[in-house]
């Protein structure tokens, strides 16, 4: 299989570049920093294709995929991985570009890639798009506000798109995990503030990006018969507390 993962420089993209490249499959690796799709190149040698691609710059999406080597461009798996959070503050102290990040980076970028990826899959009658939710996505905290929503528009989209592929023979799938540790996405989310972000793990043992990884691979090595809707993760370690309420 070729699988195309968004955001394989870092964290759950480049655990399932490795796991996929290992399983025998060709792997292009798409995300905006090139050093680090470079050092995945020379590990993993001819099996992992670097692709530069900042998936918010939608209007390079079809040139970018139509210039890749002739032997690359059947794309068998789409992993719309590339995604972020940035901040935890409340809806009314957050920074109005941050929102616009998240939203151009989870929702505009991944419909955007899908939307070049699809129809070859739908003309072949085969293909799968794996796309990255989070259980951000369906239960609410405080700070979550935009991030969770774009993660609620992936859930949906990823549905509808079952329902508009019916017959096709094209697959689709929502991976949402909780809390996952080792990647940089507190990093990401706190601006660079290590000590905020190893809190978030602090004394917790989460889901690695290898799980991720597998259960990635889990998903696409299936019999092409069955179709994973939705997968929910979660660490033991995470679970449910009950609704807030504020009292006068
Ligand atoms: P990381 O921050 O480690 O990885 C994010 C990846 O996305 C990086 O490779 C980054 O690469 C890439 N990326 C970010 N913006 C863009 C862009 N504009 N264009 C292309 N690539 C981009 O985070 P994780 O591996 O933890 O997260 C991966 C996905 O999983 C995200 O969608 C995240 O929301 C989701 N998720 C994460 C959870 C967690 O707890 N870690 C839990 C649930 C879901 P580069 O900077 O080189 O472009
Ligand atoms: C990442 C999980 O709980 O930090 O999507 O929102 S959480």
């Amino acid at each position: 299989m070729i699988v195309l993962i968004t955001g394989a420089s870092s964290g759950f993209g480049e655990a399932m570049a490795r796991s996929f490249v290992k399983n025998g499959h060709r792997v292009i690796a798409a995300a905006r920093r090139q050093e680090k799709l470079a050092a995945l190149a020379s590990e993993l040698g001819s099996g992992l294709l670097p692709l530069t691609l900042d998936v918010t710059d939608v209007d390079s999406i079809p040139s970018v995929l139509a210039a890749l080597p002739p032997e690359w461009q059947q794309i068998d798996v789409l992993v719309n991985n590339a995604g972020l959070a940035l901040g935890v503050t409340p809806a009314h102290q957050s920074s109005l570009a941050d929102w616009d990040t998240m939203i151009a980076t989870n929702n505009r970028g991944l419909v955007h890639m899908t939307h070049a990826v699809l129809p070859a899959m739908v003309a072949r009658g085969s293909g799968l798009v794996i796309n990255l939710g989070s259980t951000a996505g369906a239960y609410p905290y405080p700070g979550g506000n935009v991030y969770g929503a774009t993660k609620a528009f992936v859930d949906q989209f990823t549905l509808n798109l079952r329902a508009d592929l019916a017959g096709t023979g094209v697959r689709t799938t929502t991976l949402a995990p909780g809390l996952c540790g080792g990647t940089e996405f507190s990093q990401v989310r706190y601006k660079g503030d290590e000590s905020a972000a190893a809190n978030v793990y602090q004394n917790t043992t989460p889901i690695t990006a290898q799980d991720i990884a597998e259960t990635t691979c889990w998903i696409a090595g299936l019999p092409k018969h069955i179709n994973i809707n939705y997968i929910e993760m979660m660490p033991v370690c995470q679970t449910f507390a009950g609704f807030a309420i504020h009292r006068s």
